[in-house]
């Protein structure tokens, strides 16, 4: 039997209604549900390799997928059961500040043996992840993140919708265990920390199966430290629905590849056109060469025919574009990393040359200036536009995500593009991204690759 959407809805009000005896509302009403940060082991190499050591939120990689209704709270308590202060950031969500959960600017990271709790409004619908952001580039990379869906009222008619989050592990080829340097001046000062096993799912050989003809959504993120996908369809044609969670205005057919830098996200919406027997795939484009990044079997022929092109995704509720001839100017330079023209920077309040920067293991700097400062990079009025332009100065990727709100790329022609909590930049590139600052609070704004982020690129701006 094949469910529509509306089937899953009315099976999942039915479940709602059989907890509201009041011996569960007693229960309810005792504390949030826990979301224990805690270290534990799963087989996340291929089966003839052993365990791999993890840290998980509930104990798994990924953590578990929470859902909520467009509107609904999400209430947890965190609870740190780690050898090490975390704290819980949820990406893309426009958030009331005091929950963004970032250590150090946004609450103190939460210590060993003590518990956070969490509750805020999700008001945006859309694919949103939550991870550690104390000591990122070690904690995302052990494993401690997760999925936030946020469904529409009303959502699109799908035989599945799944979560697909996309990652890479450095493991030693040996033991697969997690390779304990997090610090390692090549990371930091190249690419940053890129794997040597990519998943999904933390599964070797992700497989779902699938008939002829089923549309399926798939959220797709990019929760790797450092790692760009570049992803194409086989078997499958699909949209692109939305990118960062927000809907697009119109689907766009996926006919080359889909680039995710890390922490992005895109909700596709495929159908099946492979034939039963075959397997369909989502790929992983590298330097031109297609790897399964997830399989798709055809199990078995579907009694429909192939469905119309869908209709855009419902959009979310107060993205007014910003006015641009109103908008205050903001500039940030990128300098630094290897294969870099950075001679020296400020760090800690203090110029140092780039030899001491190196032996401080800090390479990157905004506005000639490593790592978070007292001072933000802006300080904006409630609601004032901005345009900032982001000049990327290095020879590398980064991929700039901003806490709090959502912003559009200014195209070269002026127009606005679709709106992004997450933008890729490129060695050598400008882009230029516009906002409204209508979310109050001190918001980071950071490269999202992690090792480089703990090398410097981490700024943050004020919205009073
Ligand atoms: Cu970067």
């Amino acid at each position: 039997m094949i469910y529509s959407r509306r089937d899953i809805l009315k099976i999942g009000a039915a479940a709602g209604f059989a907890s509201t005896s009041p011996s569960n509302l007693f229960a309810q009403s005792n504390s949030a549900v826990p979301l224990t940060a805690r270290e534990a082991s799963l087989q996340l190499a291929p089966p003839d390799y052993p365990q791999t050591a993890i840290w998980g939120f509930d104990g798994s990689m990924p953590g578990p997928v929470i859902r909520v209704r467009q509107g609904g709270r999400v209430t947890r308590r965190l609870v740190n059961e780690l050898p090490q202060a975390t704290s819980l950031h949820w990406h893309g969500v426009r958030i009331d500040n005091a929950m963004d959960g970032v250590a150090g600017l946004t609450q103190e990271a939460v210590a060993p043996g003590a518990s956070f709790d969490i509750d805020f409004v999700a008001p945006d619908a859309g694919t949103y992840w939550y991870h550690a952001h104390n000591r990122s580039v070690e904690q995302v990379a052990r494993g401690l993140y997760g999925a936030l869906v946020v469904e529409e009222p009303e959502g699109p008619d799908v035989y599945r919708d799944e979560v697909l989050i996309l990652d890479d592990w450095l493991l030693n080829p040996d033991t697969a265990q997690i390779d304990p340097d997090f610090t390692s001046r090549h990371d930091r000062s190249h690419a940053g920390r890129v794997g040597n096993f990519i998943a999904t799912n933390g599964q070797y050989g992700h497989s779902l199966d699938v008939r002829r003809h089923e549309r399926l959504r798939l959220r797709l993120v990019n929760a790797a430290n450092a790692r760009i996908f570049e992803l194409a369809l086989a078997g499958l044609e699909g949209w692109v629905m939305a990118l960062d969670g927000m809907p697009l205005e119109a689907p766009q057919p996926v006919s080359d590849t889909v680039l995710l830098g890390p922490g992005q996200r895109a909700d596709l919406l495929v159908d099946v056109v492979a034939e039963q027997g075959e397997t369909a795939y989502l790929v992983r484009v590298d330097n031109g060469e297609g790897f399964v990044q997830s399989a798709f079997p055809v199990i078995a022929a579907s009694s429909g025919a192939r469905r119309d092109a869908p209709q855009a995704l419902p959009p979310n509720a107060n993205m007014v574009p910003p006015d641009l001839s109103q908008a205050r100017h903001v500039r940030l330079h990128m300098g630094g990393g290897a294969m870099g023209r950075l001679q020296s920077a400020q760090f800690n309040g203090e110029r140092r040359t780039f030899r001491q920067l190196v032996d401080a293991n800090q390479f990157w700097a905004f506005n000639d200036v490593i790592g978070m400062t007292d001072d933000p990079l802006a300080v904006l009025a409630r609601d004032e536009p901005v345009r900032l332009e982001i000049v990327n100065d290095t020879s590398f990727p980064h991929a700039m995500h901003l806490h709090g709100m959502h912003f559009r790329e200014i195209a070269a022609d002026g127009t606005l593009g679709p709106l992004r909590d997450t933008v890729l930049t490129f060695g050598g590139e400008a882009r230029e991204i516009a906002f409204s600052a209508h979310n109050p609070g001190d918001w980071l704004f950071h490269c999202h690759m992690l090792s480089h982020a703990a090398s410097g690129m981490t700024t943050w701006v004020r919205v009073t």
